[in-house]
């Protein structure tokens, strides 16, 4: 049997977080984008074991704090899903910030972290509130047609908020969470259009993230949007990251004036707060993005011996 491993559990407007705070093994050092290499080679049947079935679950996104070298920051941070890492994750920072909270880790204010994809800063505003200061954003590819094979044609921009976002507001589907199913399917249809089209992100990676908008009835937000993630399954918060996708794009469009307030709800209904400033030559924009976080639980997990499926469903492991 494996030593335990601890993890505290979060959810940030319904997205759940579990953060690993001891009992796995060190990655090697180097930047945190080696560390995130190192992970993904060697121990993807750890990464399978903390957030699968049978002791998560597909929604689980799952974190560990690793050293950085970065002068600026103290630690770096890894984000992974039920098939693979994440190259940024919004929710999971504000989750981040209120698991050191109730840690004991943290006080009130900032803190710089070095994630795979550049330096993030977050704030813990109070035990539960947390504001992302994101990576510089930005829209690549405006209005990119496609055709959705079952669906028909679609259009879509483009953007980088730490990860890539196809987003989507003329779609003709309905944003109900009744239709969670339909809305799954549809964008896992927009996902597959996209890589049989060969469209990516600038720099070749795939854009594993559909977006899609229309409008809230809720006076309280702006917009609502559906999330539907690598892995297929959608978030439950507003996601993080694309919202500073979407921040990003507003920006340009100028829809909204630098710092001015975008409220971007979820399907399920949480809101988060963003807002979008130019970077020093005007050529993507820094978005930042408040949430807040409960903690769920503080849990020890046990890879025990003999099971067969300690390593999470699918997985052999060794
Ligand atoms: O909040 O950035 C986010 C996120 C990415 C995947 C799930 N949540």
């Amino acid at each position: 049997m494996s030593e335990p491993i601890r993890v505290i559990d979060s959810h940030t407007g319904g997205e759940p977080t579990r953060i690993v705070i001891s009992g796995v093994p060190d990655l090697g050092g180097g930047s945190v984008l080696e560390q995130m290499q190192v992970f993904n080679e060697k121990f993807d049947d750890l990464r399978s074991a903390i957030v699968n079935e049978p002791r998560g679950w597909d929604a689980m996104v799952g974190a560990l704090l690793v050293p950085s070298e970065h002068p600026e920051c103290d630690y770096g941070i890894i984000f992974f899903n039920n098939v693979g890492s994440l190259w940024m994750c919004g929710h999971g920072t504000i989750g981040l910030g209120v698991t050191l909270k109730y840690l004991g880790q943290i006080e009130l204010g900032s803190q710089k972290v070095e994630s795979p994809v550049g330096v993030i800063e977050f704030e813990l505003v109070d035990d539960h509130t947390v504001e992302l200061t994101n990576i510089s954003s930005y829209r690549y590819r405006k209005d990119v047609a496609i055709d959705v094979p079952g669906y028909g044609l679609a259009q879509g921009d483009i953007a980088w908020g730490g990860n890539w976002f196809f987003l989507m507001k003329d779609h003709s589907q309905q944003l109900e969470i009744e239709n969670i199913p339909g809305l799954t399917e549809y964008c896992t249809a927009v996902t597959a259009a996209l890589a049989g089209e060969g469209i990516v992100g600038e720099d070749g990676k795939a854009i594993d993230h559909i977006e899609l908008f229309a409008e809230t009835d809720n006076p309280n937000a702006d917009s609502k949007n559906f999330v539907l993630c690598p892995g297929l399954q959608y978030d439950r918060s507003p996601c993080g990251t694309g919202t500073s996708a979407k921040v990003a794009c507003l920006l340009e469009d100028g829809v909204i004036a630098p710092g001015e307030i975008w409220r971007q709800e979820s399907i399920v209904g949480s809101v988060f707060e963003a807002s979008a400033v130019w970077n020093e030559d005007g050529s993507r924009c820094i978005p930042t993005v408040r949430g807040t976080a409960y903690i769920t639980a503080d849990a020890q997990m046990i890879l025990q011996d003999g099971d067969h499926l300690r390593f999470g469903i699918g997985k052999s492991g060794s």
